[in-house]
């Protein structure tokens, strides 16, 4: 078999989409997605300028060796643009290899390790009270793990506190949105909503929560121990982790579990926090940190160190990295939990899917491939649209980190 062509959709049902769509000479195509949120155009163009002319008459069965002349021949390495356009030629090369054997994609990878994959949703409200009646919709959903977030007091906005319920979206306006942070008004709040939570809904579910980078590794460590009585599931992303010892501090300050990792692009950004033992569940997923064949290497270092996955899965990450990621998730033996934020029916639409959500579990479906296509017509509908993430400012007007 030979690719024959290769071509870049960048779509915009709701919100921007790049998803790259390979084809070969037996009539074969598969589809990878390329999404970075915010900067998309920077991966379409690394795709269509730079990698596409060098697929056309490869092998699509030769996923390894494509990977390896996409990391290593490009000679500057790594990176959240180059990773993403190579996690699109990645996946949609998986894709077609188990489309030509007539397989779903979890069957190649070694098959299913498990019924179904749990999952978590977004519950958030602009108080404690909202956010606990979000809970409760999630827990009539079905859902067994739901992450939580609400409003701070003296904060007008914040991460994760979303205008419409069901599809947040950070990515709000044509330029930066400028978000007011706190650290000291978050401390005092956060513990206040789990507490509510654990009283109101009891044991039975996992809750857990985003503290999105804005923490040092001791605060990290202090809220840690603050949650502690209320028994997270996990403590994501509290401390930014350009230096990974950074997380040695919060590891001997809390025994709260920790997560991290959704801005990771290979193995490199984690090597320490998962050799020493310092984070729970790395976050890194398949159009950020290189396709399946890259995060299926992140996941056996893992598994040896006692790290299991929670892969991303916010609404930028279409339903194309969405389908891969629950492939990957099924068989991948130390699965922790996915994160699924449901997409909007417009978004559904472009991207229709053979995975499915019943009592808080879902499953990538049994079509060969990954089990997503695109509708070409109707995404030409949605024109790319330009959309930034916020920034974050101290109150004295310092940048911090969104
Ligand atoms: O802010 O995907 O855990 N989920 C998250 C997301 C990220 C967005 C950024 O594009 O942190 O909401
Ligand atoms: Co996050």
């Amino acid at each position: 078999m030979k690719i024959t062509d290769a071509r870049v959709i960048v779509t915009c049902p709701g919100r921007n989409f790049v998803t790259l769509k390979i084809e070969t000479d037996e009539g074969l195509t598969g589809i990878g997605d390329g999404t970075l949120n915010g900067r998309e155009l920077a991966v379409a163009s690394y795709l269509t300028d730079h990698v596409i002319p060098c697929l056309i008459g490869r092998d699509p069965h030769r996923i390894e060796d494509t990977w390896q002349y996409l990391y290593r021949g490009a000679y500057w390495r790594r990176g959240p643009v180059t990773m993403s356009a190579i996690a699109a030629v990645d996946t949609a090369l998986w894709d077609i290899k188990a489309k030509a054997a007539g397989l779903p994609l979890y069957q190649l990878l070694g098959g299913a390790s498990r019924t179904g994959v749990m999952v978590y949703g977004h519950a958030n409200g602009a108080d404690i009270e909202a956010a606990a009646d979000e809970v409760a919709h999630y827990i009539e959903l079905g859902y067994k793990a739901i992450r939580a977030q609400c409003g701070i007091p003296g904060l007008p906005s914040t991460y994760g506190v979303s205008k419409d319920k069901m599809f947040y979206e950070p990515a709000d306006a044509d330029l930066p949105t400028e978000n007011i942070w706190s650290t000291s008004k978050y401390l005092d709040h956060v513990p206040k909503l789990f507490e509510t939570l654990r009283d109101r809904f009891g044991w039975d579910h996992h809750l857990l929560h985003d503290a999105h980078h804005r923490l040092t590794p001791i605060e990290a460590g202090r809220l840690g121990k603050s949650l502690e009585p209320y028994r997270l599931f996990w403590l994501e992303d509290a401390v930014p982790t350009e230096n990974q010892e950074g997380f040695r501090i919060v590891r001997q300050h809390t025994t709260q579990p920790l997560a991290v990792g959704e801005i990771f692009n290979t193995i490199w950004d984690a090597k320490t926090l998962i050799e020493e033992q310092l984070i729970d569940y790395i976050r890194a997923t398949v159009v950020h940190a290189g396709g399946i064949t890259h995060l299926r290497r992140i996941a056996d270092f893992a598994g040896l160190h006692h790290v299991r996955t929670g892969c991303h899965g916010a609404t930028d990450l279409s339903p194309v990295c969405m389908g891969a990621a629950l492939h990957f998730d099924l068989w991948v033996p130390n699965f922790g939990v996915q994160e699924y934020m449901r997409h909007t029916e417009a978004t559904d639409a472009v991207f229709p899917h053979a995975y499915s959500f019943a009592g808080g579990y879902m499953h990538p479906g049994d079509t060969p491939g990954h089990g997503v296509e695109i509708d070409e017509a109707l995404a030409a509908k949605y024109p790319y649209s330009r959309a930034f993430l916020p920034v974050n400012r101290l109150e004295d007007g310092t940048m911090w980190n969104w």
